[in-house]
């Protein structure tokens, strides 16, 4: 992967076929300006379509995972200046972009936007201690990128709706118990560690049964379910064109390990 350097993000190839994005704006806990969020998005355009990564870590510090959108920056925004430039959209770009699978690695906060941007990844992976919430209400507003849809989704409407209306935050033992984490670890070195050791076994599969499963899961979350089970069909006959199919079986067949070619 070519060096780049960013302001606000760091990238780096922590283990073979695994890139990651670590948020670094420490002044501001990962604050997410708008320009930290162009610049993550640069970034993820970069690992998204480098051929040495299958697999993507988003992660911030042991402190702050992030700690929302920029407070600072929104204070003054009119709604006609919102409105008419889309704020906030930009920020899609992560689930509409990127194709391979992408860990969210949280430790420390992830508030506000902060919560949202890790329940826009694949997998969420967090300390037992990490702070989240969807503190907006706090500020005279509302969750804006996703909190309300994707939370209520994750840990059903009550519950949703009780954290989003009160504004209180709630542990990433509690994400873990709820099923909104994937895993919550002991400590932040253990969150790295077991990030970086889930990232490396799926970067050791096809690239591309790698991406048709993490479309068809994604797709789960929005289609209904006959609709969804007739996509996974499609897809998954797709994915008999590819050699890594014909590699993978065969290997089986033949009780050896099956050395892929991600065509
Ligand atoms: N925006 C801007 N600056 C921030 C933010 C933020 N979200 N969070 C922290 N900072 C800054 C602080 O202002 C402070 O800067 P300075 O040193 O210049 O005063 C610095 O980071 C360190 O913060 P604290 O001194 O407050 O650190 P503490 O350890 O005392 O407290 C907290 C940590 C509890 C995380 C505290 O900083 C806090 O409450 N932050 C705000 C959390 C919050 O309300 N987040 C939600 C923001 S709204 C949002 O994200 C949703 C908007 C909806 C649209 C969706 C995307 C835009």
């Amino acid at each position: 992967t070519a060096a780049r350097s960013y302001e606000f993000v760091q990238t780096s190839q922590p283990r073979p076929g695994v890139g990651q994005v670590t948020l670094s704006r420490p002044k501001a806990l990962n604050a997410l300006s708008t320009p930290l969020i162009t610049e993550l998005n640069q970034a993820l355009g970069e690992l998204n379509s480098s051929d040495d990564v299958s697999v993507i870590v988003l992660t911030g510090s042991e402190k702050a995972f992030a700690a929302g959108a920029d407070i600072k920056e929104m204070a003054p925004l009119t709604f006609s200046q919102a409105y008419t430039k889309s704020f906030i959209e930009s920020w899609s770009q992560l689930t509409t972009q990127v194709k391979k699978p992408i860990i969210a690695a949280v430790s420390g906060h992830a508030l506000g936007g902060g919560c949202e941007l890790a329940m826009m990844c694949d997998i969420l992976y967090c300390t037992e201690t990490a702070n989240f919430g969807q503190p907006e209400i706090k500020l005279g507003t509302i969750p804006g990128a996703g909190g309300s849809q994707r939370l209520t989704r994750a840990i059903g409407k009550s519950k949703a709706m009780e954290l989003i209306l009160t504004g209180k935050s709630f542990s990433g033992a509690d994400a873990e118990k709820w099923g909104l984490a994937a895993k919550a670890f002991p400590s932040y070195e253990a969150l790295m560690e077991g990030t970086l050791q889930t990232a490396e076994t799926i970067a050791g599969y096809s690239k591309v049964a790698i991406i048709g499963a993490k479309e068809v899961v994604n797709k789960s979350q929005d289609l209904p379910l006959r609709d969804g089970v007739e996509y996974e069909r499609r897809v998954f006959h797709s994915i008999f064109g590819s050699q890594d199919q014909k590699i993978g079986m065969k290997a089986f067949a033949e009780k050896r390990k099956a050395e892929w070619t991600h065509e």
